[in-house]
């Protein structure tokens, strides 16, 4: 009878802090609850707090932890969508502590404002696990350790790919104009793309940088932006897009500005994700370079988890794989070996 009167209170109680989630997030989803039986049948209950639904390469993202995280492989998870948004991945941090899930997985839409609930999650004793994006905290004990791409290097990467690229053209000595849609802004992903770029970029004096300008990771801020470039400047030898979604919404800006992108078009487009659509794009030519990031993260938190049940350690850091694919590669035979 207790643990009936439990089950329901927390219900109560997490459906109270629930019921002020704004916008149209799946409230069954997230207010889920696990009948106690759950845990008393040795599952391992799991709450993952997800930035959204905004890209390809989230949506590839969030099914590789759905497949893995199921109860066939001894899980309960608990997934919640924050719709972009860092008060929805508040409040389900602070259901998931109601609830007493087993561990929390957190994919940060932004680096900063999460101190406070990490230390609840700490102070429940509820170990918590960054996947994709990272955090900035005072004190790095606040998580258990991050899984994810080394964005900076992936924009390093893109740096130099431009200038091997230029000089193949014979374009070294020319004014190159730039302009950059950048992903939500104080990401992980938009930071470290940014900045490893701009390490290549501070060293050609002949690399004009016009605008920056964030289009939030989405196709149809992308398209926004892209116009307003197009619109501001009419010599664009260059865009930097940080995922594909914004680069598929600039292709549409641009052929409906009558410009041109591609190998043989004005605009030479360095794109971020690797997702299938761009591979596609670029077999029609309308990218040149995409910086591979991998969303297959579900499997090696899986793994972190498992090793955590047994008491062993796990490293701090830990990076996945990652490539880049140009059009002077052969893409067909490459898209036949990637899942996503
Ligand atoms: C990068 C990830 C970014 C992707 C975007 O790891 O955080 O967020 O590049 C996604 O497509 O929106
Ligand atoms: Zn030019």
């Amino acid at each position: 009878m207790k643990k009936k009167i439990k089950c329901v209170i927390r219900f109560l109680i997490s459906a109270f802090i629930l019921g002020g989630c704004t916008g149209k997030q799946n409230v069954q989803e997230s207010s889920q609850l696990y009948d106690e039986t759950v845990r008393g049948d040795g599952y391992i209950v799991v709450g993952f707090s997800q930035v959204g639904s905004e890209s390809d390469w989230r949506i590839g993202n969030t099914e590789s932890f759905r497949s893995i995280f199921t109860e066939e492989n001894g899980y309960y998870l608990l997934f919640e969508d924050g719709q972009q948004k860092q008060e929805n991945q508040l409040k389900s941090i602070r259901n998931f502590i109601l609830q007493e899930v087993d561990y929390i997985i957190l994919d940060p839409i932004v680096e900063t404002g999460w101190d406070a609930v990490l230390q609840e999650a700490k102070d429940a004793g509820i170990p918590v696990i960054l996947a994709d994006r990272s955090v900035k905290v005072e004190d790095e004990d606040l998580y258990t350790c991050w899984v994810g791409s080394n964005f900076h290097e992936e924009g390093r990467r893109a740096g130099e790919w431009l200038l091997d690229y230029l000089e193949e053209q014979g374009r070294s000595e020319e004014t190159i104009n730039i302009v950059t849609l950048q992903g939500t802004i104080d990401s992980s992903a938009q930071i470290g793309r940014t900045e490893g770029f701009k390490s290549i970029l501070d060293t050609q004096a002949n690399w004009n940088m016009m605008e920056y300008q964030s289009a939030d990771f989405t196709q149809a801020k992308g398209k926004e932006v892209m116009s307003y470039f197009l619109e501001k400047y009419d010599d664009i030898d260059v865009l930097v897009s940080e995922n594909d979604n914004m680069t598929f919404g600039a292709v549409e800006a641009i052929r409906e500005a009558g410009r041109t992108c591609g190998p043989d078009g004005e605009i030479i487009i360095l794109s971020f994700d690797s997702v299938r659509a761009a591979m596609e794009a670029m077999l029609q030519g309308e990218i040149h370079v995409d910086f591979e990031c991998n969303p297959i993260l579900g499997p090696k938190v899986e793994e972190i988890i498992r090793r955590l049940e047994k008491g062993e350690a796990v490293e701090k850091i830990q990076y996945v794989e990652e490539q880049y694919f140009d059009t002077s590669m052969d893409l067909e035979k490459i898209m036949e070996t990637r899942t996503y």
